[in-house]
């Protein structure tokens, strides 16, 4: 089971007759889903919306040796038989260390407005805190100084699961020095960035991180803690968070834009009936015992300095208390509402008003990870959450996995990412004319890469990556998303 299965198993609670899928994409067009709330209508996208694309520096940047760089917890379990499909580890991954001018090119070509990539704490300080290496800094300096060349705004995540060994060594992210470790390593690269990187985001999907690394074990480092050791490592993710924006805001100020990028979950309604819309969007904002995949846990504590009650409800004594302090820290001004978005949940209100999960029946549209096919979960997740947290919205991830390959004339047809992405950015752009303020999309992935557990199976670019000889092609998608850019989403 993947982790976003194990994200609709958690959620999916109970099943009613199967809705055929196209009964719920019929909600897209659906004329009489109500207005939203008094939000002032708008064209299409904004002028200066930034098309980007993401990628993170253990999935493509490979060289895991190289100019000083120190291990992560995710070299080690690449290294343990059995934990990567077929053996596949980030050693080399797509040479992107040695090949970034290059791909910045077809960055370039393509027209990205705006590129996402993480920093390798550990290529900055191989032990995660005190001496900093100037080989890493220098790499990243040069990734960036590429990317300003290329007329394309970088946009930084801090921390993108490639924690350092030798602080997992010190029990990592349970250790409440934690926090004060990653505020450290955003203020050094803060200060060797900060002159020419104003978009931040401190963290990637936490929930992954701890859910999957420290409670089920899929991911490194491999752990299986217990709730409350879980819920004592979400407290200190969060300061964590919060000692992170402190640090980059005392060197960047207001000419920063910070933000994280929680995984955006979503129930959205399988119909249009109010009593669905308002149930899903319930729903949304719920937290369900033994499931970190929520939004609400996560961030009405850095937004509003509180503890959702709905935390409360569900996790009982295993939360940790959080003190006036703790959330006063947590609590930092953001600039943007981040979220990575790839599927939801369609419910209805059912029996009693509680949601029911609608199944998706037999043979419906999913990706090579099986995730369903959601387009209108991009819609309702940017409205969901900006009427909860108020911040323009930016989608830090979006994409599908597909068994891609090099067709006999040469190209990579792969009309379902195509059929995706024209879909999901139809609901995005659905969004932004009901007057939701999003800024910027960025797709996952650039460059096909390493997914993690799945190793190189699951493959997300826009460009393909032969693992072997590192050629790159772009497929049929970066040509059709081309087009997208340079027409500003006109087209869609
Ligand atoms: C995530 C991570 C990415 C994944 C992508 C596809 O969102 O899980 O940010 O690193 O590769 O989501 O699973």
């Amino acid at each position: 089971m993947n982790r976003r299965q194990l994200l609709s198993s958690l959620v999916a609670t109970s099943l009613i007759s199967p809705l055929r899928l196209d009964n719920v994409h019929a909600a897209e067009s659906a004329k009489d889903i109500p207005d939203p709330k008094a939000q002032e209508k708008k064209k299409g996208f904004p002028a200066d919306f930034l098309w980007g694309a993401a990628t993170a520096a253990y999935q493509v940047e490979g060289a895991y040796r190289e100019d000083g760089r120190g291990a992560s917890v995710w070299d080690k379990f690449c290294d343990t038989p059995g934990r990567i499909q077929e053996g596949h580890t980030g050693k080399v991954a797509c040479d992107h260390y040695h090949r970034f001018r290059d791909d910045i090119q077809l960055m370039k070509k393509l027209g990205l407005k705006s590129y996402r990539f993480s920093i390798s704490w550990t290529r900055i300080l191989p032990s995660g805190t005190g001496t900093v290496e100037p080989r890493g800094l220098a790499f990243y300096s040069k990734l960036v100084d590429a990317l300003l060349e290329a007329g394309i705004r970088p946009f930084c995540t801090l921390f993108h699961w490639d924690y350092p060994s030798v602080l997992f060594g010190k029990d990592g992210w349970r250790n409440p020095e934690s926090p004060r470790w990653f505020a450290e390593y955003c203020a050094v690269v803060g200060k060797a960035l900060g002159d020419r990187v104003e978009d931040w985001l401190t963290l990637n999907e936490p929930q992954v991180f701890v859910a999957l690394g420290h409670g089920a074990g899929f991911h490194a480092p491999g752990e299986k803690y217990s709730m409350a050791d879980q819920l004592k490592i979400v407290r200190h993710v969060q300061l964590a968070h919060g000692l992170g924006v402190q640090a980059l805001r005392a060197i960047g100020g207001k000419r920063f834009r910070i933000g994280w990028a929680p995984v955006g979950t979503v129930q959205y309604p399988a119909t249009s009936n109010p009593a669905d819309i308002e149930i899903a969007q319930k729903s949304t904002y719920g937290c369900s015992a033994g499931n970190l995949f929520n939004n609400t846990l996560w961030n009405d504590p850095v937004i509003f300095g509180k503890v959702p009650d709905a935390a409360r409800e569900a996790f009982g004594k295993d939360l940790p208390p959080y003190t006036d302090s703790d959330l006063k820290t947590m609590c930092q001004p953001m600039d943007f509402f981040g979220l990575n978005l790839y599927q939801g949940t369609p419910v209805i209100r059912g029996p009693g008003g509680k949601e029911k999960a609608v199944p998706f029946p037999p043979g419906s549209p999913r990706t090579t990870f099986q995730w369903p096919v959601t387009p209108e979960s991009l819609y309702w997740v940017v409205r969901f959450l900006y009427e909860r947290y108020h911040l323009p919205v930016v989608i830090t991830e979006n994409g599908m996995s597909i068994s891609d390959w090099i067709a006999e004339d040469g190209k990579v047809h792969d009309p379902q990412r195509i059929d995706f992405l024209s879909r999901y950015l139809k609901q995005l752009k659905r969004a932004v004319t009901d007057g939701y303020p999003v800024i910027g999309y960025y797709h996952w992935t650039f460059l096909d890469n390493f997914e993690w557990a799945e190793g190189y199976r699951q493959r997300f670019g826009l460009i393909y990556v032969d693992f072997e000889t590192q050629v790159r092609t772009p497929k049929d998608s970066y040509y059709w998303y081309q087009e997208q850019i340079r027409t500003n989403g006109d087209l869609l």
